[in-house]
């Protein structure tokens, strides 16, 4: 541990348990069925990821690519405890919401790719998209500029009297910006029902956390704003959900916010420029071990009996999916030129969905 670790204050926020058994679970408010299909997401989200960055190889991909390789589990379990009619502004760990809340792939690979099909029509690349329709808003690039956005979809519920709730997310570096701090105390003083999301991955490009922040975890810092603090595993997508599905539940009866944090490792460079060789081998090895997908398949074959015929059923449905998304992507056309204004202002037919009534 270096000297600097050691002047971190005591943590705060509670610790969350591991989900054990399949009761449990259900209690939660998961059957079997749900499990095998957060199972299938989680492939998914890792094999867009992995396409896309053979893509990228191929030269087929303008601009630089991103991975949320690590974060999949925690990804996948917050967007699992979300309300079809709940919203979000997902990040670029954070593929795994984009799945959960239905974008299909073959759009994904199109938008990678700049074509007209991807959710922004290629007018933005990698995972600067969303799906409105779907209750996501695309980020921009400056972090944390979401959480203020996030913020005022809760106030707006809020004024409506809708009983919604928005989900921010944020990385842990980006925690030391003063976005965050003005969205906790906007949102905590009037109780808004938001639920903010750290996806702690250890590092912001190249620094570590004991140069981000002082306190033990992000989390910490919930309380000083008034709401709860919770540290998650991010690498376990059960007790992800439980803990997403409490705050989001919680802020839905006007509880107030809650900020959920999930430790994980990311597990790839910032950027596939980036090779990482300042992450510590011995890091890297420690957080393989704990692979959210290897984590939930083994939790599923001890705890839910998934068999070897189940298991290579999802498998065999995700290839197919994922090799059909690839043909149907490089198959869309680049945009026309002429439409490169359109879509860029809202109109009123553009706000009449479900999410802006
Ligand atoms: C305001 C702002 N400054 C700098 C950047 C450049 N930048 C992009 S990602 C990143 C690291 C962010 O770290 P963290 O918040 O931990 O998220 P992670 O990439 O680790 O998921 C930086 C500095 C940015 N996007 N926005
Ligand atoms: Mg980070």
């Amino acid at each position: 541990m270096s000297q600097s670790l050691s002047f971190r204050a005591m943590a705060i926020a509670r610790e969350a348990e591991p989900v054990g058994s399949l009761s449990e679970v259900k209690e939660a408010g998961l059957d079997r069925e749900d499990l095998l299909g957060i199972y299938r997401n989680l492939l998914i989200t890792r094999g867009v990821e992995e396409r896309g960055h053979i893509l990228y190889r191929q030269g087929k991909i303008p601009g630089s690519f991103y991975t949320g390789r690590g974060n999949e589990a925690a990804a996948v379990g917050v967007a699992t405890a979300m309300r079809s009619d709940d919203v979000g502004t997902p990040l670029h760990r954070d593929m795994g919401v984009h799945i959960v809340r239905g974008v299909e792939p073959w759009r994904i690979f199109a938008q990678y790719m700049g074509r007209e099909d991807g959710p922004t029509r290629g007018k933005d690349g990698n995972v600067h998209m969303a799906d409105m329709r779907l209750g996501l808003i695309a980020m921009v690039s400056h972090l944390p500029a979401m959480l203020p956005v996030a913020v005022g979809a809760a106030l707006a519920f809020r004024i409506r009297e809708e009983r919604r709730v928005a989900l921010g997310w944020f990385g842990e570096g980006s925690s030391a910006r003063g976005d965050v701090h003005e969205s906790m105390t906007f949102a905590g003083t009037r109780k808004l029902p938001v639920v903010f999301v750290c996806d702690n991955n250890q590092w912001a490009y190249s620094t570590p956390t004991h140069l981000e922040y002082a306190t033990e975890h992000v989390a910490d810092r919930a309380q000083s704003y008034g709401f709860e603090g919770v540290v998650v595993d991010g690498t376990d997508v059960l007790a992800v959900y439980r803990e997403a599905k409490r705050a989001i539940e919680k802020a839905r009866e006007g509880g107030g916010p809650t900020l959920v944090e999930c430790l994980t490792l990311r597990m790839e460079g910032h950027a596939v420029h980036d090779d990482a060789f300042y992450v510590p081998k011995p890091m890297f090895e420690a957080w393989a071990a704990s692979d959210p997908l290897e984590r939930f398949r083994t939790w599923l074959r001890e705890n839910a009996s998934m068999t070897d015929d189940e298991e290579d059923e999802i498998g065999a449905g995700v290839k197919k999916l994922l090799n059909d998304a690839l043909q149907r992507a490089e198959d869309s056309p680049m945009p026309d030129p002429s439409e490169l204004l359109d879509g860029v202002y809202a109109t009123p037919e553009d706000l009449d969905t479900p999410h802006h009534k």
